[in-house]
């Protein structure tokens, strides 16, 4: 798991540590690579130091079912690895028996087992059977069971006290989803953690030991099924050949419980069946289906069902034929319903050419206003998939007010574990406190209590369906960042039980994955509940949504990306004031959405919660939220705070070195200094940008002053040119300067003819281009952050020099997103530790290479 993403830091001594540190680092590239893909990366490392003599090694099935066969496995391992123990060391030590509840009680009739328990759920019970202990792992079915080992393994993991175990537990939803995005030639929409775990080249991949060890990861949190491809694109997994892979996967996951769905393209009777319609009341289309639902069942006799994305972002849908969202899920539950399948049909309809000039159209309106309507009129086995907030995955948004309007119809709700608009795992973001705020808020439907966790498990509205998805998008190197792993379990685990805390599962997690030492898992997990926060207060706080670039790369700051085009992600700033007008009486209505209640507070000012106030209402900047503080003061204050709560994050990791694994010390590290640097350039955007868009002055003097800042700009310049970034707020000044021949204005003919560091023409072998400053500040000891831009296409070099010697020097090899520089990948380089006096020379040279054209930002001078 190394980190690619890395800001750099470096000692004066680092020249001499550079080939050391690549040695190093080759071994660990080799390792890494060498190392198979398994759970045990993520939290099932069943780790030792947790004597539990409470917990007999002998362990046997009641059964030679499949999934009772991998429990006794599992509790082998499980059992052994945490307690030191052999296992299978003694039979007369006792046992650790697993069953079914029927098969418990035939095969230990003097003991009283519960009369009772909710679909797969387990029970777990250590008693004395003949003079010896017994420990009972009883499932409702033998799925049960299985979550019941994973159960009592989490327990001894945490370091329970097991001496009078007697637990009941079961899922409070029905449907506990993955659901991925990969494609058939291996790469995967939105997901960070590399290439896809199930197909390559357009086929299934031939090993599949990945998938096995990742169902095992899903079995563990009480996850049932997993859709393994991409909403978009869809088609090509309904072909013959496919499906013979497909089937192959459903093997690698049955042992785990894990179920097989796949995302289908509406239109697939036409581009894959050759018919000259998909329209959904066709009869020969009706056939298609029939026929190949049959055709998958044939081959996957426990196919779980599929998920649809239709009508949305290019993808076809009944609209073609004037038919409804109903008529296209129902024909498909209609095909799916004699094997009792199911159909997860998204919510996510909407329509990406919104007039932005239009101050009633608003995308956050779409679901209901779709979807509503519906309501009574689906099959049973069709459960409307909604995300979580009205517009995509924002780091904040409402809850989606369709969870309210649909009452005899199931639900489960859309989440993203994968982070795409939150920092794509690059930055720390522990999403379960965000989760837990969508589950708990109350929607007040019919006028009484209905949290939206009470909406999608199915008893609010009593519906025997519901439940949550996540999209996960794992990879090869499962999440891409080990922390981020948290998020996964977390959604598993609120999943099975959403009346867990967010601070309860992350300490869990934290136990079973870094360490069960005290100081640890409390730095843990204040590290974990602290980020999503920080990563709020520095990425677009009030409600504004994640202000990025909507249109590209959803990771850096981008403000005017959401505006002036049809894609409606909104937040409509202009000179006086911002946020979008959603109230009934002045806006766009969707306040109305909501439940009466709900409505009425989101459709008042004065009741708005400040955290959404600018998803509700537009205002000027001096508006005073209920804090006393104006918008745009919020705005300087939340930056700043959130850029020193992100560099905490990193100064709270540092206080493990020593206690954890030193690997994972390392590259969790790197990971928080990058972080730490790129909350930095998050927050000099958005400051900047509003300054400039408010012309309202930072009353605590922050925003446009940066103490120990030197704009590469105004340096001595050899070979540099000056461009101006685009968008502008994302370099310090709006301006930066590139290698390159020719001046580009939109910095896109990067690297297009490189200079010599003595300016001249580019025929040269060594091409280089400096910037000089001259330090003028008082003597000291100083850290000196280089600011600069890592573009795709190429790896530029820079060296540092001071009085003309080099005392560091580094590749830009990190793998951010962009081939032109701007807030998705300016990064920086810290030289630490380094002797300054006035007058001194710093020299920074950067060598371009192929499209990266060593562009450069400032550099920032701070005593250390
Ligand atoms: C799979 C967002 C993402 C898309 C994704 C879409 C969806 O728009 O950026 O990559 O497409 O949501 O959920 O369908």
């Amino acid at each position: 798991m190394g980190f690619r993403a890395a800001a750099k830091t470096g000692k004066i001594d680092f020249l001499a540590m550079v080939a050391h540190v690549a040695a190093i680092v080759a071994l660990v590239v080799a390792g890494v690579s060498a190392r198979a893909q398994t759970a045990d990366q993520g939290w099932l490392r069943y780790s030792g130091g947790h004597p539990h003599a409470a917990i007999p090694t002998s362990v046997r099935a009641l059964s030679s079912d499949l999934k009772e066969q991998s429990a006794v496995r599992e509790l082998e391992r499980g059992i052994s690895g945490l307690t030191g123990a052999k296992a299978n060391a003694d039979a007369a030590n006792g046992e650790t028996v697993v069953g079914t509840l029927s098969e418990v009680r035939k095969a230990f009739p003097a003991i009283a087992a519960p009369a009772h328990l909710g679909p797969h759920g387990f029970w777990l019970k250590r008693t004395v059977w003949h003079g010896s202990p017994l420990v009972i792992v009883a499932g409702a079915n033998e799925h049960g069971a299985l979550f019941g080992a994973f159960g009592l393994l989490r327990r001894i993991a945490i370091n329970e006290d097991l001496t009078h175990l007697n637990a009941i537990e079961s899922p409070a939803l029905p449907i506990r989803w993955v659901d991925e995005w990969d494609n058939a030639n291996g790469t995967v929409e939105r997901g960070y953690g590399g290439r896809s775990i199930f197909f390559e080249n357009g086929h299934v991949r031939d090993d599949l030991s990945a998938v096995g060890e990742y169902a095992r990861l899903l079995a563990s949190v009480g996850i049932n099924g997993c859709n393994v491809n991409n909403v978009n694109g869809a088609a090509p997994f309904l072909t013959p050949d496919m499906l013979k892979g497909l089937a192959r996967i459903a093997d690698a996951m049955r042992p785990w419980g894990v179920r097989l769905a796949i995302s289908v393209d509406i239109a697939s009777p036409q581009k894959v069946g050759g018919l000259k319609t998909f329209d959904p009341l066709d009869p020969e289309v009706k056939a298609w289906w029939a026929a190949k639902v049959a055709e998958i069942y044939a081959l996957i006799p426990d196919f779980m069902g599929v998920t649809v994305k239709a009508d949305s972002e290019g993808q076809a849908g009944p609209a073609s034929y004037g038919r409804s969202p109903a008529d296209a899920a129902n024909l498909l539950a209609g095909a799916l319903e004699p094997y009792a399948g199911v159909v997860l049909y998204r919510a996510f309809v909407y329509n990406n050419h919104l007039d932005y000039k239009d101050l009633r159209a608003d995308r956050a309106r779409a679901a209901y206003d779709i979807f509503h309507p519906l309501d009574g009129k689906l099959l049973p086995n069709v459960i409307v998939q909604i995300k979580e907030g009205p517009i995509d995955f924002q780091a904040q948004e409402p809850v989606s007010p369709l969870f309210a309007g649909l009452r005899k119809t199931n639900a489960a709700m859309e989440l993203q574990i994968t982070q795409e608009y939150l920092g794509q795992q690059r930055h720390l973001v522990y999403i379960a406190p965000m989760w837990k705020q969508v589950l708990d808020f109350d929607l007040r439907a019919e006028g009484r209590s209905t949290p939206v966790k009470a909406i999608v498990s199915g008893k609010a509205f009593d519906r025997p369906l519901g439940g949550m998805v996540g999209v996960s998008d794992v990879g090869q190197d499962w999440l891409g960042s080990p922390m981020a792993l948290a998020n996964l379990y977390a959604f598993g685990r609120l999943a099975w039980n959403p009346d867990l805390t967010a601070e309860q599962i992350a300490a869990e997690w934290t136990r079973q994955t870094i360490s069960t030492d005290p100081e640890v898992v409390a730095t843990v997990d204040k590290m974990l509940m602290q980020s999503w926060p920080a990563y709020l207060h520095y990425t677009g706080p009030l409600g504004t949504q994640t202000l990025t670039d909507i249109t590209g790369s959803h990771f850096g700051p981008n403000i005017e990306a959401s505006e002036g085009n049809g894609w409606g992600q909104w937040h409509r700033d202009d000179a006086k004031g911002i946020g979008m007008d959603r109230t009934v009486a002045t806006g766009t209505g969707f306040a109305g959405q909501y439940p009466p209640a709900v409505a009425k507070m989101y459709e008042s000012l004065a009741t708005t919660p400040d955290d959404l106030l600018l998803f509700f209402h537009h205002v000027p900047y001096t508006y005073k939220l209920h804090s006393g503080k104006t918008v745009i003061q919020y705005f300087y204050d939340s930056h700043y705070d959130g850029a020193a709560e992100a560099a905490r994050l990193g100064e709270e990791w540092a206080t493990l070195k020593g206690k954890i694994d030193p690997q994972l010390f390392d590259d969790v590290q790197g990971r928080l200094e990058y972080q730490a640097a790129h909350a930095v350039v998050w927050r000099d955007a958005i400051v900047q940008y509003f300054l400039k868009q408010s012309g309202i002055p930072d009353a605590r003097g922050r925003a446009g002053h940066y103490p120990g800042r030197l704009e590469a700009e105004d340096a001595e310049l050899s070979g540099y040119s000056v461009i101006d970034v685009k968008p502008w707020e994302d370099a310090s000044g709006g301006k930066a300067v590139a290698c390159q021949g020719a001046t580009s204005s939109q910095g896109d003919r990067m690297a297009a003819a490189p200079q010599t560091s003595d300016g001249a023409s580019a025929s040269g072998a060594s091409l280089s281009c400096s910037a000089q400053f001259a330090y003028s500040g008082p003597a000291g000891h100083f850290d000196i952050a280089i600011q600069y831009f890592d573009l795709q296409g190429g790896v530029a070099h820079f060296t540092f020099n001071v009085n003309g010697r080099a005392v560091a020097s580094w590749a830009a090899d990190a793998t951010l997103p962009s081939r032109r520089p701007n807030g998705d990948n300016s990064t920086r380089f810290t030289a630490r530790g380094i002797d300054l006096k006035p007058g001194d020379q710093l020299r920074v040279e950067g060598t371009p290479d192929g499209n990266d054209p060593a562009a450069l930002d400032y550099i920032e001078i701070h005593p250390d």
